[in-house]
């Protein structure tokens, strides 16, 4: 079946020798040089590192690539190496499980911050202290940014848009990069259009094969389709390629990393191409293979299509395949699921997707948080908290640059959560105009727990999160962080400002924020992060929405059985759903642990100033939702509160998708 877009059309609708023009115009390649969501021509990859905290851990260790590793939290894996999967490892497994099934593997644990100390480390008696101890991921975080910093190293300053979309992966928009490229390498096509019209088709490409080197090709349903000749848009992928291999190469070479990446027309399509073969591959989605790629899949896979809204479209059309889906009209799909949902459906099953890559990295707030297992019950020991989380944000705060001034947060906030799951929160703000230092903010936080504690029915207290946000640049010209957000000359000038000259000012423009509405009409439906989609599910996220846990999904199969001094094992045999965002989970302390995800994830939107599709949903209310000092309770979780008398997961895990 042939799609009606022309994006998808075989490129060369004619075989043989007799076609001379290229079904591409001379205004779409132009689009390409600014990133235009409309071009046809555009490419976005998608880099995502393969088996991330393993790998970091294998290279702070200096051990062998074919040593089986996975990255241990209390008695549960949270990364395994592509060595250690081979032995049937996974993320389910306990260590006690993995061990039995490959008795040399290194289980390396997560750092930690103990308990009165004053920095994290790798402690070999962590699993053991989960009560005293918290996790840390800052060593994690590091390697992240090195390798972000490689990635923007290896793209030329001012032709690249660079999205980090989680920790571990990013996606690029290598449109501009690209047109420059083709442009070098192709003079004739500076040339202007015939009768100067741009809307004239461009001359074919000069050649008729391309190398494609090792990367996976993704097939097509129709081997005829191979034998047309190329048009622009399989160059421009190829380019695209050829960067990403590069790219790629040069984290190897420097930093010791493998990762995988999938190289497309957009987002979506590039994203899927990541996962596709891993690990150290990369693939490649042409044009012309988006339909065959698209049409053996299930539609439940794309992202936002796992949870409640796939369930609905399964139910509507009958179906989890995307191959019969692609014979529904688009009427009947405004009618089953309204029109702008439906539009969207039939758009995405076809491979499209318009949503821009936002080069978005500043960090917008912090949080540090602790769930307990037990839960505590008195001041003192929610102090002993405090100060570990004044530590760990302080830390993290000086690489952003506070103790220059580069950047600093106005507010912080305290949030507490009860064994009921009754949350409350107080926030202040953050006396300006001096430095800020780790006392500060470990009596600010003190000052913000004894308000909440002069409540009734503090305690027992199952968790507490410290957060910071409302960050404000403090200098002009923030190169590395500021000017990043700027485009073109207005980069290059930032990038010529004296930093000196204008520490302090506090008069600074802040670059502006742009707020990405990928699919306006339907942002109602989805959740921003964490639906069930079975792969990770991400957005752009700041680097710090952290440290309370993953709504990763698990199936039912893989139900964690954990031992020893980690979360109790819990027998129930059915799946936990989240009544916010539909994610699957597999027992009752991986829903309470996702709900804190959800919890800490709307104080960061928060501090964004996001309304999500989750909080306008959620069934669970959050303490304050902006900065007064009165304080609430919520809601219980609906399908949560029968595990609310159950233990929490004492940890706290990096969110991420
Ligand atoms: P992923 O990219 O989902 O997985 P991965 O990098 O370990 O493996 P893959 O090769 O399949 O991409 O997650 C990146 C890191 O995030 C992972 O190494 C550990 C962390 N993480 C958790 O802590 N908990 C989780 O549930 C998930 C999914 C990831
Ligand atoms: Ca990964
Ligand atoms: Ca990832």
């Amino acid at each position: 079946m042939r799609m009606s877009s022309p994006r998808f059309q075989p490129s060369s609708p004619i075989h043989g020798t007799g076609r001379r023009k290229s079904q591409f115009t001379y205004r779409q390649l132009s689009l390409l040089a600014s990133y235009s969501t409309s071009s046809p021509l555009r490419v976005i990859a998608h880099v995502d590192l393969d088996a991330f905290y393993a790998q970091a851990e294998m290279v702070r260790l200096g051990i062998a690539e074919d040593q089986p590793l996975a990255v241990q939290q209390w008695q549960g894996l949270i990364a395994v190496n592509y060595p250690a999967r081979s032995f049937g490892i996974g993320r389910h497994c306990t260590v006690t499980d993995a061990k039995k099934l490959c008795p040399k593997l290194i289980a390396q644990h997560v750092a930690t911050w103990k308990e009165g100390d004053e920095k994290w480390a790798y402690h070999d008696d962590a699993a053991s202290h989960i009560g005293t101890h918290k996790v840390s991921l800052d060593p994690y975080r590091l390697q992240s940014r090195k390798i972000l910093a490689l990635i923007k190293e290896s793209l030329p300053p001012n032709l690249q848009k660079v999205e980090k979309a989680s920790i571990d992966e990013v996606f690029l928009d290598l449109s501009a990069h690209i047109h420059s490229i083709l442009l070098q390498r192709f003079p004739e096509l500076t040339n202007p259009p015939p009768y100067d019209d741009p809307t004239e088709k461009l001359p074919l490409p000069p050649i008729t094969a391309l190398d494609w080197q090792a990367d996976a090709l993704i097939d097509l349903e129709d081997a005829e389709l191979e034998a047309d000749d190329p048009d622009w848009d399989d160059v421009v992928i190829l380019i695209g390629s050829e960067i990403v291999r590069d790219i790629r190469a040069h984290i190897r070479r420097a930093l010791g990393y493998t990762c995988s990446a999938g190289i497309a027309g957009n987002k979506m399509l590039s994203k899927l191409g990541s996962g596709y073969k891993k690990p150290n591959q990369q693939t490649v989605i042409r044009n012309r293979a988006v339909q065959h790629f698209l049409s053996g899949m299930k539609f439940t896979k794309i992202r936002n299509l796992g949870g409640k809204l796939g369930d609905q479209v399964v139910s509507s059309f009958n179906t989890e395949t995307i191959k019969d889906l692609l014979p529904v009209p688009v009427e009947q799909m405004k009618l089953k699921l309204g029109d702008d949902t439906g539009v969207w459906l039939y758009n995405t099953i076809r491979g499209i997707d318009p949503s821009e890559v936002n080069s978005r990295t500043q960090i917008k707030s912090m949080l540090s948080a602790k769930s307990f297992r037990p839960s505590i019950n008195n001041q003192e020991q929610g102090i002993k908290w405090l100060r570990i989380f004044a530590a760990d944000i302080f830390s993290r705060l000086v690489e952003e640059g506070v103790l220059e001034n580069r950047r600093r947060p106005k507010t912080i906030n305290l949030h507490h959560r009860g064994q009921g799951g009754q949350t409350r929160s107080r926030q202040s703000s953050i006396p300006q105009g001096r430095t800020l230092d780790e006392a500060t903010i470990f009596e600010l936080a003190k000052n913000l727990f004894s308000q909440i504690i002069q409540e009734a029915r503090v305690w027992p207290c199952a968790n507490l999160s410290l957060s910071v946000g409302g960050f404000e640049d403090g200098v002009t010209g923030n190169l590395g962080i500021g000017a990043f957000l700027l485009k073109g000359d207005e980069a290059r000038e930032s990038r010529g400002t004296s930093r000196e000259a204008s520490v302090g000012s506090s008069t600074h423009e802040r670059p502006e924020k742009k707020r990405r509405v990928d699919n306006p009409g339907i942002q109602r439906f989805f959740p921003r992060k964490g639906s069930s989609s079975g792969g990770d599910v991400e957005e752009s996220l700041d680097d710090d929405v952290v440290d309370t846990v993953n709504p990763r999904i698990r199936t039912k199969e893989a139900s964690p059985n954990r031992t020893g001094n980690g979360p109790k094992p819990i027998m129930d045999n059915y799946i936990k759903v989240c009544t916010r965002c539909d994610a699957r989970l597999d027992d009752a302390e991986a829903l309470q642990n996702h709900l804190d995800w959800h919890f800490a994830k709307d104080l960061q939107d928060e501090e964004r100033g996001k309304r999500t599709f989750a909080n306008s949903h959620s069934t669970v209310s959050r303490g304050q939702k902006t900065a007064t000092a009165s304080s609430s309770s919520s809601k219980k979780p609906t399908r949560a509160s029968a595990s609310n008398s159950k233990l929490e997961h004492g940890q706290s895990k990096l969110k991420f998708g």
